[in-house]
């Protein structure tokens, strides 16, 4: 299969590119940092094609679509990865910039890639989109705001995706994950600050990139006739907490 990934070059990415190659998958890697890329590139080898991509440049999807070499033109699975969370401050304190920022590649970039390639599935009558959501999609939480709500927005487009599709053997999933360490998500989402984000991760077992990999590629590796509408993932040790009051005295 052909497997076009963005945000290719570091965490969920990363670790399912490796997975997909050793199960003798080609990937198509995207991502904007094309040292990276090349780097996976010399170890990965012919399998994986480096592609420079700004999910959030929108205008400048369809071309690079358009413009993949021949063996790799075909994309039998879609997975929108990239995505950022920024600032962890409760709204009235985010910054407007981290907001917009959010919203143009966790939703527009999403799109707008699923809009230059979903066409082809459909013709083909085959084909799979595995959109990354988050448990931040379905449950609030402090400082949750906008990415919340942009990966809120990823879930109901993930299953109105799969509405319209009804009769096409065109598959699509959001998965959801909960909290993950070890990638470079946390310290993005705390503008790089590492000491504040491996305070995230400090006394308890999260999961890892590595934990994402195996789920997307068991995904991918499923039988095609069944749909994954959603799945939501969480380390044990992470949990719901109820609803909270702020009592008078407080
Ligand atoms: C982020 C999930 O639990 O790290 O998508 O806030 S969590």
């Amino acid at each position: 299969m052909n497997v076009l990934i963005t945000g290719a070059s570091a965490g969920f990415g990363k670790a399912l590119a490796e997975r997909l190659v050793a199960n003798g998958h080609q990937v198509i890697g995207c991502a904007r940092r094309l040292d990276k890329l090349n780097a996976l590139a010399e170890t990965l080898g012919e399998a994986f094609l480096p592609v420079v991509m700004d999910v959030s440049d929108t205008d400048t999807i369809p071309q690079i679509i358009a413009d993949l070499p021949e063996k790799f033109r075909q994309i039998d699975v879609l997975v929108n990865n990239a995505g950022l969370a920024l600032g962890t401050e409760p709204a009235q304190n985010a910054k407007l910039e981290d907001w917009m920022r959010m919203t143009d590649t966790n939703i527009k970039g999403l799109m707008a890639l699923t809009h230059a390639v979903l066409p082809a599935m459909v013709a083909r009558d085959s084909g799979y989109i595995i959109n990354v959501g988050s448990i931040a999609g379905s449950w609030p939480y402090f400082g949750g705001n906008v990415y919340g709500a942009t990966k809120a927005f990823v879930k109901q487009f993930s299953l109105n995706l799969r509405a319209d599709l009804l009769g096409t053997q065109v598959r699509v999933t959001n998965l959801e994950p909960g909290n993950v360490g070890g990638t470079e998500f946390s310290n993005v989402r705390y503008h790089g600050d590492d000491a504040k984000a491996a305070q995230v991760y400090n006394g308890f077992k999260n999961m890892t990139g590595d934990d994402i990999g195996d789920i997307l590629i068991w995904l991918i590796e499923s039988p095609a006739h069944i749909n994954v509408n959603r799945l939501e993932v969480m380390p044990v040790a992470q949990t719901y907490n109820g609803l909270t009051i702020a009592k008078d005295d407080s």
